[in-house]
């Protein structure tokens, strides 16, 4: 053979077992294991993007005013009890699966509270969750007020605004399927504590869950709790805690309020920490949760000029602010879906 006829040769067989190797790296992913005898499963369709849906602020807002039409939601009261059972039959005429959590919780006055957390599941066999949260009682006395300071406020603002949003969203997804998990929570006994006491006295409902989650391991992708969200001249500053423990998720939702429109809402600028149920969920169920609460820094209140006064009533409901908070979390469970965020 001449060295010609043996190199064209060499060079054959070096390019059949190229295109043999390249072929098979390409399929190797997609040819059975060795000792399997399952055929491989073909790569998964890309997903389909769902629409944002919008966000019912009059229905929203009819929320708040049946919750205050219950009186106000103090622990141990008919009012509280009518109301949780209210909450219990409104998720589950939304098709979602509720967990009414009892338990004790000891007042730092002595009093012992019967009280209920309430978790809503929307999709709850689904791994990848949302867990957005609110408190849903309201405050057993005006002390920031200068008359009547030993009776209850309504806290339509302090309490009502938050839970109604989260109703809202429960009905939103009922009629806007989303394939994510969804949590809605209602904490109870977050507003009954010493205002010259310790934190500890604050939040009875998020200290407890945080240490009876409703599921073991419970970890969900992202957590948001809403307080104060309901009233007029609200202002949404990246809180301290929520900065420390969800930096992203604060990033998230801030650019997705700006890019909503909702600037004016949710302005970028750090304020320090506050005691909410969000510290309780982050320390006791190491649950990374942010919370949006309202400091429009109003007279010398940083909490506004309603704070645990009796004027956190109907009055101060508007609603510009419920639609700039509802929609941008119905944004954010949709654009999570989407892979958007
Ligand atoms: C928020 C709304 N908080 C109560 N109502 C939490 C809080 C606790 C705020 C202690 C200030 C002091
Ligand atoms: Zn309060």
């Amino acid at each position: 053979m001449s060295k010609k006829t043996s190199r064209s040769r060499l060079a054959y067989i070096l390019i059949g077992a190229l295109l043999v190797s390249t072929i098979f790296v390409t399929l190797q992913p997609f040819l059975p294991k060795p000792g399997s005898d399952t055929p491989p499963l073909p790569p998964p369709p890309p997903i389909e993007k769902v629409a944002i849906p919008s966000f019912n602020v009059d229905s929203a807002f009819v929320f708040v005013q049946k919750q205050v039409d219950f009186g106000p939601r103090v622990p141990n009261s008919p009012a509280h009890q009518k109301c949780a059972a209210w909450f219990t039959g409104e998720f589950k005429r939304y098709g979602l699966s509720v967990i009414s959590q009892n338990f004790k919780a000891t007042h730092y006055k002595g009093t012992t509270f019967n009280a209920v957390n309430i978790i809503a599941q929307y999709k709850p066999n689904l791994p990848k969750r949302i867990l957005l949260a609110a408190h849903w009682d309201s405050r057993f006395q005006a002390d920031k007020d200068e008359k009547n300071k030993t009776m209850p406020i309504d806290g339509a603002d302090d309490g009502a605004s938050g839970a109604a949003v989260l109703l809202e969203i429960a009905r939103t997804l009922a009629a806007n399927d989303v394939n994510l998990g969804v949590d809605l929570l209602l904490f109870d006994v977050e507003d009954q504590g010493d205002d010259n006491g310790a934190s500890e006295t604050w939040c009875l409902g998020s200290q407890y869950w945080s240490k009876n989650l409703h599921r073991p391991s419970y970890m969900p992708y992202s957590a948001i709790l809403l307080d104060m969200v309901g009233a007029k001249g609200a202002r949404f500053m990246k809180e301290g805690v929520s900065m420390q423990v969800a930096p992203q998720t604060v990033e998230k939702i801030w650019s997705l309020a700006s890019s909503l429109g909702y600037g004016n809402y949710f302005v970028p600028d750090p304020r320090s920490g506050i005691t909410d149920d969000h510290v309780f969920v982050a320390q006791g169920a190491g649950i990374p949760m942010i919370d949006i609460i309202s400091t429009p820094n109003e007279g010398d209140d940083p909490f506004g000029r309603h704070h645990h006064r009796h004027s956190d009533n109907m009055s101060v409901i508007d609603k510009n602010t419920l639609q700039a908070v509802g929609q941008t979390l119905t944004a954010f469970v949709y654009q999570t879906y989407n892979g958007v965020l």
